[in-house]
Formats: structure tokens, sequence, C-alpha cells
């Protein structure tokens, strides 16, 4: 299919539609022009806004099917009000953060303004029904990084396409016929994330649309600067499909170019590559060119000082929406004076969604700083006159706040209390109470759903303990995995496995070994060398109602996906306040490796960049398995690391592998014991194990408790109970040092109050601070070996103790 060719557009460009793209196309540019005022004002802290941008996204909400996704970026409003998915009350609510979902039910007032999403939950945290819908991923900051994602939603309609298992699923497909609507700006496009995921797309030749909205700058920087030939679709010429007959060159994009500036080209060249897209399966790149930015970047800056006299003199020339009214004039489409009462009737629209907003905004507030004014006011009544005046004048400084925020009250409030410690209890109780109600609701509205808080949450999990007889076979580790999957891929269609030589040959570990062949390439799929869109392929599969194992190959790696982890994957639920999930589940292997880049150990990392995913770390395949079961049947995103040196170890197979169901955040004691608790987990657990043995030869007694996750980390305070009864604890792994050893340390000493209850330093034992080299020797004088465990403890107690255990060294 070659793109740029006359399309009849004559029923695409009926009165009523054309009026209709104009009324919201203005309405859109006021409320630009409103929320940068709003910001200027001191209303908002931040605004970027979708003006210069209007046309383009016209045209392609109307190729836009139920049961399409968009997943674009903080430029779409016209294009998500044009779906009838954003109110402008709803665009001004999020600017303000107001945090009620009613008003924004984007993302609570979690995201700065721009961000725009559609609720694809229920109150229960289930799947609505998305084939009935306009669907919207919600936006991420981060450049470009709504573009890994948007590979796994266009993949998800390849397999509902071509997969016969999964033809009876109609909640989240029509056989395999939805566009995913991808928008980026053209300065993204300079980052790796964009062309790895064109890549993949042209590879995988999915129903992939990828508009570029193309103003000539990344804020100041020009697109000569981002972008070879100063062009993408130049650039991009490599990728088009040609029609060829080899198998291959017929393969690749359809590449449409067009001015943003004209309304009824744009109107028939979105019309034309959504069909494309969705009848043929090919990945398309729409090149929206000349568009402008009549406010320019955001409200952080003014264009004025980058841009030359001549480009904002073109600039406004070429305004989209000033053009698209001179071409309705010239077409006779209506008049001068029609338009007039359209733009004007806009203004008013626009200008009633802020007042709304506004109020409704500063409405919700009003409510406990009322509150908190009368109550510091009574509080005043008991007091001294000087303690009382002190009170007054916190009341009289939130009386004043005409847009108060609800921090005012509360550090009034805490003010207070602070002034009042010594006053009897009855004086302050109100205050108290005030303040608790307070916290629990701001708890809500700023600190909810990080995780599930559905019936389906890995946490409620029913735990189904591991049944084994005298016939439970003794298998290799890498035979309990594949065993498992083999099982798991028969019972539960919708699981997909996806990564580096997962398929062909089963994984590099053999986990897969013969599935590929047994269930089929769309079940279990090789992929290129693309860690960043092996997870975006993974998300985007979630987000479909499918349950994709995603394989990041060394646990090394993941440092290449770790933006899309931590940006998107982590943040869905908690930055839609429980409106998006994508319940992945990443693959990889680590622990006790050698090598710089193989040693497998960035544990504290992952701890301090996923929260909002579960991080599991089994001892070994059996326990995987365990896990795998639990995370299979759960609604949250979830990271488990295997066992690099665990593949060839012998293992008891559980008689009931398909069936029984790991806790999460339960850990278990390996070796009772009396004298030091050493708290560890993975690889870990038998160096700590062989440390216990060499220590019970000296006569010290180790008790050893395998954390097994570490987010969540034991919820039940099985290691404090431990401390309780040893007084000494060392935390141990092959972590840097104040990694997650340091935060194992946290949790129980501060959350568990472990401190209380010890009787020696709390210590830890980590691996050195640098990368471990290569090779055995590189490994023990990197990493901690059973020596070191023994010195660390016997240390301890030669402390507490030194005539039964005098200093070794
Ligand atoms: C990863 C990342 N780097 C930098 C930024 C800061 N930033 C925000 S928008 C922007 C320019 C984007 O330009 P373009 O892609 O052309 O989109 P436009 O804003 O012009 O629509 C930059 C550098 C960011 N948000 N994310």
């Amino acid at each position: 299919m070659i793109a740029n060719q006359p399309i009849d557009s004559t029923d695409l460009l009926s009165r009523e539609r054309v009026l209709a793209d104009y009324r919201l196309a203005c309405e859109s540019r006021q409320v630009s022009l409103l929320g940068r005022k709003d910001v200027m004002g001191g209303r908002a802290k931040f605004g970027i806004f979708g003006d210069g941008k209007e046309l383009a996204q016209l045209a392609a909400a109307r190729a836009f099917q139920k049961g399409d996704f968009r997943s674009g970026y903080y430029r779409d409003q016209t294009f998500v009000a044009a779906l009838g998915e954003l109110r402008w009350t709803e665009f001004f609510a999020q600017l303000y953060a107001h945090t009620d979902l009613a008003h924004d039910p984007n993302t609570a007032g979690r995201s700065m303004n721009g961000h725009f999403a559609t609720r694809w939950l229920d109150e229960q945290g289930h799947w609505r029904t998305q084939t009935d819908c306009y669907n919207s991923v919600c936006d991420i900051a981060p450049t470009a990084g709504q573009m890994p994602r948007s590979v796994g939603l266009a993949y998800a309609s390849k397999l509902y396409r071509d997969n016969p298992g999964l033809a009876d699923i109609t909640q989240f497909s029509h056989g395999g016929n939805e566009v995913t609507f991808a928008t980026i700006g053209d300065a993204s496009t300079s980052q790796g994330m964009f062309w790895e995921t064109m890549n993949a797309a042209g590879v995988l030749q999915v129903p992939l649309l990828v508009s570029v909205w193309d103003d000539g700058y990344g804020i100041s920087v020009p697109v000569e600067l981002q972008t070879t030939k100063g062009s993408i679709s130049k650039v991009m010429a490599g990728f088009q499909r040609d029609g060829g007959t080899d198998g291959q060159s017929d393969k690749g994009f359809a590449i449409f170019t067009v001015n943003g500036w004209d309304y009824a080209r744009l109107v028939e060249v979105y019309e034309k590559a959504a069909h494309i897209c969705r009848t043929e399966h090919v990945p398309v790149l729409v090149h929206v060119q000349e568009l402008t930015q009549p406010q320019g970047h955001s409200s952080s800056g003014s264009h004025e000082r980058y841009k030359p006299t001549e480009r904002l003199d073109w600039e406004r020339a070429h305004d989209c929406n000033l053009q698209f009214r001179n071409w309705i004039l010239d077409n006779h489409y209506a008049s001068e004076a029609e338009l007039e009462t359209i733009e004007k009737q806009a203004k008013d629209v626009a200008r009633d969604a802020r007042n709304t907003a506004w109020k409704a905004f500063i409405g919700s507030i009003q409510p406990d700083h009322q509150e908190a004014i009368t109550l510091l006011e009574q509080a005043a009544g008991n007091l001294t006159t000087t303690q009382a005046d002190v009170l007054l004048s916190l009341r009289t400084d939130l009386q004043k706040e005409t847009s108060p925020l609800r921090r005012d009250a509360v550090t009034a409030v805490r003010k207070a209390l602070r002034l009042l410690r010594t006053e009897p209890l009855e004086y302050r109780q109100a205050l108290i109470s005030w303040l608790e109600r307070a916290n629990a609701d701001n708890e809500d509205r700023f600190s909810s759903h990080l995780y599930s808080q559905s019936d389906e949450s890995p946490m409620r999990a029913e735990v189904v303990e591991a049944v084994y007889s005298d016939d439970s076979p003794v298998l290799d580790g890498y035979l309990v995995m594949q065993r498992y999957f083999d099982g798991l891929f028969g019972r539960n269609p919708l699981v997909v496995a996806i990564g580096e030589d997962v398929g062909h040959i089963g994984d590099v570990n053999q986990g897969f070994a013969g599935l590929q062949e047994k269930y089929g390439h769309l079940r279990i799929t090789d992929t290129g060398i693309r860690e960043t869109t092996i997870i975006g392929q993974g998300i985007g599969l979630a987000m479909r109602g499918l349950r994709p194992i995603v394989e990041i190959q060394y646990f090394d790696y993941i440092f290449y996906a770790l933006a899309t982890l931590t940006d998107d994957l982590a943040t869905l639920h908690y930055r839609t306040k429980g409106g998006q999930k994508a319940p992945v589940i990443v693959r990889t292997r680590g622990h006790r490796l050698e090598g710089i880049w193989h040693s497998g150990s960035p544990m504290g990392a992952m701890l301090n960049s996923l929260r909002g995913m579960h991080v599991l770390v089994p001892r070994n395949m059996v326990q995987a398995a365990g896990f795998y079961n639990t995370l299979v049947k759960s609604d949250d995103p979830a990271l488990l690391v295997e066992c690099l040196n665990g593949y060839r170890l012998k293992e008891r197979l559980p008689d009931n592998l398909a069936e029984f169901c790991l806790p999460l955040g339960i850990p278990e004691t390996l070796l009772e014991g009396t004298d030091v608790t050493v708290v560890t987990y993975g690889s870990m657990c038998r160096i700590v194990l062989e440390g216990a043995a060499l220590l019970a030869e000296a006569g010290i007694s180790v008790e050893v408790i395998d954390v097994q996750t570490l987010l969540p980390f034991d919820i039940t305070g099985r290691i404090v109970d431990s401390i309780r009864k040893t007084n000494r604890v060392v935390f141990a792994d092959e972590d840097f040092p104040g990694g997650t050893t340091a935060y194992m340390m946290q949790q129980v000493m501060e959350e568990q109050n472990g401190y209380a209850h010890l009787d020696s330093t709390p210590r830890t034992l980590t691996a050195k601070a640098h990368r471990p080299p290569y090779g055995s020797d590189g490994d023990y004088f990197s990493k901690p070996s059973a020596d070191d465990v023994f010195d660390v403890v016997y240390a301890l107690m030669s402390e507490a103790e030194p005539t039964r255990f005098p200093a070794i060294y």
C-alpha cells in the first residue's frame, strides 16, 4: 500500500461534522488559553496544553473506534475530548489537582494536567468491557515513555486475531480488529524507546498507528538538532513497506505525511491510515508536520526566548484553527457570522467549565477548612490570653485564605496541638479528632492504590500448601520449571511467555523447553533483544486482559527496561487511583553469579524503583512455582527473580504443583536457632545455611530466615518474633552495602520495632561496594561466603561472651 494517494473524502466532510469539529477546536483552544492564565494567576502550579494541535487530533479521533486504545502524551486534550472522554471541567479539575475522582476521573489529581485516562476497572477493581469503550492509557510525563506499552496494546490485537484459543473472549477484543493510536512529539522521537518500539512493531506487524505531532521543537531545541534530516518521516523511510515479494519487504510501515493545518487532508489521511492499520494489521506512521505552539511549550517559559521572529510570524499564520476557519469560509461551510457565534459560545463554554471546576475544587476543601477554624476558635476559649492569641491568629490566617489548600488547615491544627501539649486532653481532643480524621481522608486522597485493593490482590490469594508423597519425584530445578510451565500453559489460555530465546530453545535455562512446539509460537514467543519493549509488550497485553510472563534474560539487564518498569508499570494503578491495571509477571534470573554484568545482585535498585510492584526472590524453583501460581491468579504486577545457580540443583516436586500457592510477605524459617537470627533471601539462603552449619560446630545456634518476598516484606512480623528469642540479628545478601540489607534493617528495626529486643548492634553482611569481578575468586572476594557468615555472626557472639568465644583474628 502506497501512502499519500488521494482519497475520496466527500462524505467525511459534511457541514455538520465540519462545524462540530470547528466548535471543539475553538473550545479546546479557549481551554488552553484559560489554563495558562490559571497558572500565571497562581491557581495551578504548572500547565501544558494542546493548543496548535487541535485539527490533527480531531481527525485522529474520527478514525478511533470503540475497543481502540490511545497511548499518548500531554498534548492530547482535543483527541480525548473529541472521543467524549474528557469534559472541560475535568480538564480544569486536573489542572487544580482536585483529588476527587468524580471531578478528575483521569488521575484524581495525582498527575499534573494533560495526563488523560479512561477507567477500565469498576469500583471493585474488576475489568469493565473494553470493546464498548474508547480506551485511553493514563499518560506519563517521561517523553516517549508511552511507546513501549503501545507495542503490547497493538500486539494484543494480533493475539486476539490469530490465536484461536482466545476466540471466545469478547470483553477485550472483537477478533483483534482494534487499533492502538500512539501519539508522540517530534523531539521525543529522538529517544531510544521510540526506535525500539518502531522496530518491534515493524517486526511484529501489529496494528499500531503512530502519530508524530511535529511542531519543530522540543522545548527550545529545534528539530534539526533532534532528528536526522530534520524529518522523522524521511528517516523512517527505510521502515516503509514496499510491496516486495521476498517475504520481508512487504513488511514494515505504511507512512503518511500531512500538514497539521490542512483539515481536509488530515481527515482523509487518518481515515485511510486507520483502515490499513485495522484491516491489514500493519503499523502506520502519520507524520503531522507544520504544527505550532501558540503559547509555547508549557507554562514554564515563553517561546519568544528561543524562536526567531520569522518562525513566530510563520506560526501565527499557520495556526491550525485559523487555517481551518479560512478553509470553512472558502468552502462556504458557514458564514463569518456563524463562525463568530461558535467562537463566542466556545469562549463561554471554556469559561463556565473553568469557573465550575474552580468552585468545585475550592468547595471540596472548604468544609474541612471551616471546621478547623471553628475548632481553633473553640480551643482558644479555654486558654490563657497569650495562648489564645496565638490560636486566634492561626484561625485568622486560615480565614484570610480565599483559595485554601488542605495543608493550610492541617498545619495550623498541628501548630495548635504543639502549643496545647501541656493542656488537659479535653481542651485538645476535638482538634486531635479532627486531625486524625483529616489524616485518614488525606491518606486515601494522596497515598492509596499503590497496589491492588481488589479481591484479586495477591495479598488475598488463598494459600495452598505444597503436598508431597512417597512418589514425589526429585528433579533438576529446570525440569521443575518445565513441568510447572507446561501445566500452566495447558490450563490457562490467557498466559503467554515472551522474551529473548524463550521460544525455540525454551529459554536459556530450558524452563520453557519443548513448550513452543506444544503450544505454538503465539504462546511462547521469541523476541528481539529489546528489554524495554519486552516489558512494554507485557504491559500492553496485560492491559487487555491477557496474562503475560515477560522475561528479562538476566537480572543485570533489567536496567535497560527500568524506566518503563518504574515510570509506567509500577505507577499505573496508583496514578489512576485504581482506574487501570496491568498485572504483568516479569520473570528473570539472577543472584550468585559472577562478573560485572552477570552478578545478578542489584536488588536494592529494584526496591527503590519498583514500589507499586511486588518483588519476589524465591530460593528455589519449587518456591518459584508456588509464587507464580499466586501471581497468575492475582491482579498486581510483579518481578520474580529466580536463582540462576538453582536450575541444576535437585528438588522434590510437590504432587499439587498446579495448585499450591505461596503467600506474599510471609518469610520461612529454614533453620531454628537461639543465639543469632540471620535474615536473607534467594541464593544466599544456601550460603547462610552453610555458614550456620559451621557456626553450629563452634557452639553457636543460628536461626535462618528466608524472607522470600521483599515487597511486601514480612507482614506478620516473623522476624521480630525470632529476634525476641535470639536478641541478635544479621541481615545478609549479595547486594551492595546499604542496599537491600539496609531496607530489611529499616523494616525490622523501625516498622517491627526490632530495636527494642536487641542485645547487640544489628549487622549487615553484603557484597563489596564494587561490582563482582569474573571467576570464582572474583566471587569469593566480592560476595559473602559461608566464611563471611561465620565471621560476622561469631564476632557478635564474641563481643557478648568473649571468654566463651575468643576473638579469632
Ligand atoms: C525523559 C524525559 N526527558 C526530558 C523531559 C522534559 N521534557 C518535557 S517535554 C520535552 C520536550 C518534548 O518535545 P516534543 O517531543 O517535540 O513534544 P512537544 O512538547 O513539542 O509536543 C522535554 C525535553 C521529559 N519529560 N522526559
